[in-house]
């Protein structure tokens, strides 16, 4: 363990203060040592209260997120053969795929508090600065068929609804197939990506990006997206939002994989999916057209009514689905 773990231990067990003295006697290191491990876990946020002949004080925890705490908020688990933390990255997706080309076994989780090139799908971008987002890839190596990998996103999509009612009691609804909203506006976004490897699944990684503490975000998504903050008027800890998700992604997997499809977890997607019974546009590259959003398949598709009458399957890889008058 490091000093300032071990100061962080000590801070965390007494009701009073601590004197720089008696931290520096009980490690044998140096007062400017022990004023160094304060001030880094300042750094990660911890409130640390300093005065002077009384020394070091912790306040109450934040919201504090680093791999100390995800260990110990995901230790009971039993999901996760590991997690890292980075606070920042390019971004956690691509340091998965990293992991799996050295051989990674997984499921590993990397989290990291800011991003510097978050994806979105088909090229786009996915804005996540730092001290106020999650953005969290798993690595996964599931002994199922190829097409059935990007049923995931749904997956994700449910565990994210699960994991942001438990820790904040916030109701949040499903954009098919890859957004969680609320009161219309996007509050998250999951990339599945797969590496195949002849023909067989090598590793499957949802990324998933929560926006929990923001209360600006840039021109281009003003409009369209929120924060936990906005939504709750109060700042939410990232940590417990991540072990909540993830407690509710070791369930929702599990009966995924028992039938390798949506079957069970199918009528949990449709009360959530925000869409259903409204009219939606699907971008169609081969052409717009319009219909009523009635539910999912088996297999993930979304189920629209033509103006026809006649039911279509839309799949996620090939088309975008819209509200007619706006994002949702
Ligand atoms: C997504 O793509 O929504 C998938 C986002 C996945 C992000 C996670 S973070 C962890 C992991 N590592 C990565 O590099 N990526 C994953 P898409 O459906 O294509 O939506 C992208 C669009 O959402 C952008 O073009 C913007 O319009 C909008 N957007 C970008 N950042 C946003 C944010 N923070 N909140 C709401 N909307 C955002």
């Amino acid at each position: 363990m490091s000093l300032k773990d071990e100061i962080l231990e000590v801070l965390r067990s007494s009701a009073d203060f601590c004197s720089g003295q008696e931290l520096c006697e009980r490690f044998g290191v140096t007062r400017t040592a022990v004023w160094k491990a304060v001030a880094r876990l300042k750094e990660e946020g911890y409130q640390i209260e300093a005065r002077q002949n009384r020394g070091y004080r912790l306040m109450t925890e934040g919201d504090v997120m680093n791999e100390t705490e995800l260990r110990e908020a995901l230790k009971e688990d039993g999901f996760l053969r590991d997690v890292c933390y980075f606070r920042q990255i390019d971004s956690t997706n691509l340091e998965v795929r990293r992991r799996a080309d050295q051989g990674a076994e997984g499921p590993l989780l990397i989290v990291a508090d800011e991003q510097t090139a978050g994806r979105g799908r088909r090229g786009r971008s996915w804005s996540s600065p730092p001290g106020t987002s999650i953005s969290m890839s798993l690595l996964l190596r599931p002994k199922i068929r190829p097409e059935n990998a990007s049923m995931l996103t749904l997956v994700c999509a449910l565990a994210v609804a699960g994991g942001i009612a438990e820790t904040t009691g916030l109701k949040t609804e499903i954009k098919w197939p890859n957004d969680v909203v609320i009161r219309g506006k996007k509050i998250c976004g999951i990339l599945t990506e797969m590496i195949t490897e002849l023909g067989e699944i090598g590793c499957v990684v949802p990324g998933i990006g929560i926006n929990v503490n923001m209360t600006e975000f840039p021109e281009e998504i003003r409009e369209t997206a929120t924060s936990l903050k906005l939504e709750l008027g109060k700042d939410v800890a990232r940590t417990p939002v991540v072990a909540a998700f993830i407690r509710c992604f070791a369930m929702y997997y599990k009966v995924f994989l028992e039938t390798e499809d949506l079957t069970a977890l199918k009528p949990v997607y449709e009360k959530l999916l925000v869409n259903r019974d409204r009219e939606v546009l699907v971008l169609d590259p081969a052409g717009e057209w319009k219909g009523i959003a009635k539910g999912i398949t088996r297999t993930g598709e979304l189920i629209v009514r033509r103006e026809d009458g006649t039911m279509e399957e839309v799949r996620s890889g090939e088309v975008s689905v819209r509200g007619i008058y706006g994002y949702v």
